[in-house]
């Protein structure tokens, strides 16, 4: 089995790329590690505070949220950082190369019933002459990135990873070193699953409501095939399900807040998840175009998200080409 970063050595991966790469996954290690000890280390449950989405922050989510910051910080690599946690972003190295958005701990409503929980993060360059530590440098569409993924802290904790070139997983073991265990991902083009969450039907555009409709009638309806549903309320685990076997997921607009355009986040969730099924072969989309082309105005940007098996996710484009949009 190859190290990670024997592995992206073998494969010319930029070497401070590799050193940042590396430099997360201390910082992913602890975070599992954290998770691990669940209950007994006192760190389940929520605390008092609220971030700057309007969401009680659970304590892991700011321990996690701290572990990152200190460790990649600590990295002169790192000009900055931008968390779903912290309203603006934190500076480190004036010189720095790098910048980093990270989702630290995404389902974390989760945390207190043992299911997966992930930390999702995305690699930019400080664009070339931008001198002022500001939020603009982070302001870059998805296209820009030079890597992204998730670690998910499941039955094993697995880092999903892409530079560009592909998208390989590497399982953390007991020595403390990710290990490559699935090379070369490839989403399969179509699907019989689909991830959505059915409560919110209601306030869904009409597209939806009849793509949704078309899904549930199965064989003796329009798509002529037998679905099944999962919706695991994680990002990180419904989109690692999607890379292992195909699959569509996706968290649409709805009319309970109309001026938002979904629920997830575009700089540390959409745009890195966006990537890595991109670089799978898959499509990832708001429902009428690309996310990776959406044009970042502001850090906690909301998006939404339609992305997996790429005729399925075509499939739904088509529905919401074909429907009157009430947005
Ligand atoms: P709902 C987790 O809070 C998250 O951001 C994603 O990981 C997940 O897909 C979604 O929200 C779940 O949302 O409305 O089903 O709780």
């Amino acid at each position: 089995m190859q190290l990670l970063s024997a592995y992206l050595k073998h494969h010319n991966t930029d070497t401070e790329l590799v050193e940042l790469i590396e430099t997360l996954m201390v910082a992913c290690k602890e975070i599992a590690l954290q998770l691990r000890e669940g209950a007994l280390a006192g760190i389940h449950g929520t605390t008092d505070n609220t971030n700057v989405q309007g969401e009680t922050q659970k304590k892991l989510d700011i321990i996690s949220n701290d572990i990152l910051k200190e460790v990649l910080l600590d990295n002169p690599l790192v000009r900055g950082v931008a968390s779903e946690e912290e309203d603006d972003p934190v500076f480190g190295n004036p010189n720095g190369r790098f910048l980093v958005t990270f989702d630290p701990l995404d389902g974390s409503s989760n945390i207190d019933i043992n299911v997966s929980v992930g930390t999702i993060f995305s690699i930019l360059e400080v664009p070339e002459g931008d001198a002022a530590d500001s939020v603009e440098l982070f302001l870059q569409p998805g296209r820009r990135q030079v890597a992204a993924g998730y670690v998910l802290y499941g039955p094993s904790a697995v880092l999903s990873l892409t530079t560009g070139e592909g998208v390989n997983m590497f399982t953390l073991a007991h020595t403390g070193d990710f290990l490559l265990t699935r090379e070369d991902v490839k989403i399969p083009n179509s699907t019989k699953e689909f991830a959505i969450n059915m409560s919110n039907h209601r306030f869904w555009e009409p597209a939806m409501r009849n793509y949704v409709g078309d899904l549930l009638s199965g064989s003796e309806g329009p798509r002529e095939k037998n679905y099944n549903m999962r919706w695991i309320a994680s990002m990180v685990a419904e989109v690692h399900r999607v890379l292992t076997r195909g699959g569509i997921f996706t968290y649409p607009w709805d009319s309970r807040d109309p001026q938002k355009p979904g629920k997830l986040r575009l700089m540390y969730e959409g745009n890195p998840m966006s990537m890595l099924v991109e670089q799978a072969g898959g499509r990832s989309t708001t429902c009428y175009s690309d996310i990776l082309d959406v044009d970042p105005q502001h850090i906690h940007q909301r998006v939404a998200v339609a992305l997996g098996s790429s005729e399925e996710v075509e499939t739904l484009m088509r529905y919401h080409r074909e429907t009157p949009s009430v947005i």
